[in-house]
C-alpha cells in the first residue's frame, strides 16, 4: 500500500469524523416601558451631507420595526467551546461604508484579528475615529477622493466593542464589534439573525444592543437549526 494511499484514507476518515454544524437562527425583539428614543439628525453642519438626503434622517440608536423587531443587535457565541480552541481570522475584511453621512451599516462585526474595509461612498472628508480601550486608538483622515481605506486586523486584536465616530460630523457614529470567534451576526431590519455553520455543542449566545444592552442564553447546536429569540426590555 503506498504511502499516498494512506495519507488519502486517513485524510477522508478525519472528514467523516468532524462534527456536524448546524446553525443559529433567531429575532431580537425589545420591550419598552418608556416611548422609543428617536433624534433626527441635523446635518446642517455640513451643506454637502445635507445635500444628500431628501427626507429627515433619524439617528440609529434604536431602530425597530411596526413590531417591535431590532435592527443591529449583534448576537455571538460567548462561551462553550472546548477549552484553548483557536479561531482563524477571516482572511477579507468586514466593510463599513460612509454613505450620506451616516456609517453603514451601524452595527458592524469584525473578529479578533480581522480587518475593516473602510469605504467613502460621498466623497466628503470624514475621519475614521476608532474609541477602543483594549485596542489601540485609530484616528485617520478620509479625505473626499478616497474610496477606500483598509484597517488591518492588527488594529482589532482583541474582543471588545469599539465606538466609531467621525470628528467632522458629530452624528456620525458606528460600533465595530470585535469577537473572539467567528460565530456572530448582525440583526437584520425584522430582528432576524444567523450564525451559520456552528460546530455541535452547547453554547452560551449573548445578544448586544447599545441601547437595549445585553442577554444571553444556553442554546444546544446540533445537526440543523437552533432557535434562539431574545427579547430586551428597558
Ligand atoms: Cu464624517
Amino acid at each position: 500500500m503506498s504511502r499516498a494511499y494512506l495519507l488519502a484514507v486517513t485524510l477522508v476518515v478525519a472528514g467523516a469524523h468532524a462534527a456536524p454544524a448546524g446553525s443559529i437562527k433567531g429575532v431580537v425583539k425589545a420591550q419598552l416601558t418608556g416611548a422609543a428614543p428617536s433624534a433626527e439628525v441635523k446635518m446642517t453642519d455640513d451643506p454637502a451631507c445635507l445635500a444628500k438626503h431628501t427626507k429627515p434622517v433619524s439617528e440609529e440608536k434604536l431602530v425597530l420595526d411596526a413590531s417591535k423587531n431590532v435592527k443591529y443587535a449583534f448576537v455571538g457565541i460567548k462561551s462553550g467551546f472546548p477549552e484553548g480552541q483557536a479561531f482563524r481570522a477571516p482572511v477579507e475584511p468586514a466593510v463599513i461604508d460612509q454613505n450620506g453621512c451616516m456609517f453603514t451599516p451601524h452595527v458592524v462585526g469584525v473578529m479578533a484579528g480581522q480587518g475593516l474595509k473602510v469605504l467613502n461612498s460621498d466623497g466628503v472628508l470624514h475621519n475614521v475615529h476608532l474609541m477602543g480601550k483594549a485596542n489601540r486608538e485609530v484616528n485617520k483622515a478620509m479625505p473626499a477622493f478616497t474610496k477606500k481605506m483598509v484597517l488591518p486586523g492588527t488594529n482589532f486584536a482583541k474582543p471588545e466593542t469599539i465606538p466609531l465616530k467621525c470628528d467632522a460630523h458629530p452624528w456620525m457614529n458606528s460600533f465595530v464589534v470585535v469577537a473572539a470567534n467567528p460565530y456572530f451576526a448582525v440583526s437584520a431590519a425584522d430582528g432576524s439573525f444567523e450564525i451559520k455553520d456552528v460546530p455541535a455543542g452547547n453554547y452560551v449566545v449573548e445578544v448586544w444592543h447599545e441601547y437595549l444592552g445585553t442577554k444571553t442564553q444556553n442554546v444546544q447546536v446540533g445537526d440543523g437549526v437552533a432557535t434562539a429569540n431574545f427579547t430586551l426590555s428597558k
